[in-house]
């Protein structure tokens, strides 16, 4: 079943169920905030006190970090461009089975957007929900000129507590650690005690999330770069939307094209980064 729902402030959000898991998208950034399997706890993460208003990004759940990923050199732009708080378009919906369902979103360029980034393009998110999650996101250059987008599937995971976490599949992978700003490489599994914020490069296998609940796999296409984030004790305490204990059951664990690995789009070519959670 594929529904659309508001909330009492006209807050709208798709609604999806089936045999497999249920799901919520807001039109607002194409966000998917909330992610159950069938029998099991959320696998997505959603603050407590996250908003859900107009041009305010929802704490939680999976941000769509587009045309650029982090800081713009113009700091009068948005971290994390300005696809999340955009009012997106809902395409389609299709009842795949009664065990899977996909929606497809887009937005396109504005007066509002051309003044941000000035180029023409369409982007387009699938979400499919079945007993695995599959993001499509798909950026189509429609100007007469190339451009260069870096981007991530923002994802927050629910985790039994932070300090129960390991991370496989990325030992011996070079990172730029956010909070110094030194390149590193990763030496073993990864796990918990302090702030982290990395961006690594390089990836190019399943990554593995493991805590006291369960065991989750990400797989990207088209990305090498994969972002893990946790902002402890002190960062928490200082972001918007989150308890000053968000820290202890969150992680994310981000599918990108980062920093080296940015794409450049020809006119009329596309990108599609792909993330799969199962
Ligand atoms: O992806 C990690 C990160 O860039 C962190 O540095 C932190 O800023 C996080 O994203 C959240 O950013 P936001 O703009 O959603 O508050």
């Amino acid at each position: 079943m594929i529904v659309h729902n508001k909330l009492a402030n006209g807050f709208a959000y798709i609604e999806v169920n089936n045999s497999s898991a249920e799901a919520k998208i807001a039109l607002q950034g194409a966000h998917l905030f909330h992610y159950k399997r069938v029998g099991e706890e959320p696998v997505l993460w959603l603050s407590e006190v996250s908003d859900f208003e107009a041009d305010k990004a929802i704490r939680g759940g999976v941000p769509v970090c587009w045309p650029w990923f982090g800081f713009n050199e113009d700091k009068t732009l948005p971290q994390h461009g300005f696809a999340r708080t955009a009012l997106w378009e809902f395409v389609c919906g299709d009842e795949v089975d009664e065990k899977s369902s996909s929606v497809t979103i887009k937005l396109t360029h504005s007066d509002e957007t051309l003044k941000m980034w000035p180029y023409k393009f369409l982007l387009e998110l699938k979400i499919t929900i079945s007993d695995k999650l599959v993001m499509e996101l798909k950026t189509t250059n429609l100007d007469d000129k190339s451009f260069s987008i870096t981007q991530a599937l923002h994802t927050y995971f629910s985790v039994s507590h932070i300090s129960d976490v390991t991370i496989k599949g990325l030992d011996n992978k070079p990172y730029l650690d956010a909070l110094t700003w030194k390149k590193e490489l990763q030496k073993g599994d990864i796990t918990f005690n302090q702030e982290v914020d990395r961006v690594y490069q390089e990836v190019d296998c399943e990554i593995v999330l493991s805590d006291k609940k369960r065991v989750i796999h990400v797989r990207n296409e088209n990305s090498s770069s994969v972002v893990v984030w946790n902002p402890w004790i002190e960062k928490c305490g200082r972001m918007s939307g989150m308890k000053k204990d968000a820290y202890e059951s969150m992680l994310c664990i981000e599918s990108a094209n980062a920093f080296d690995d940015f794409k450049v789009i020809k006119p009329q070519e596309s990108h599609t980064l792909m993330a799969a959670i199962y």
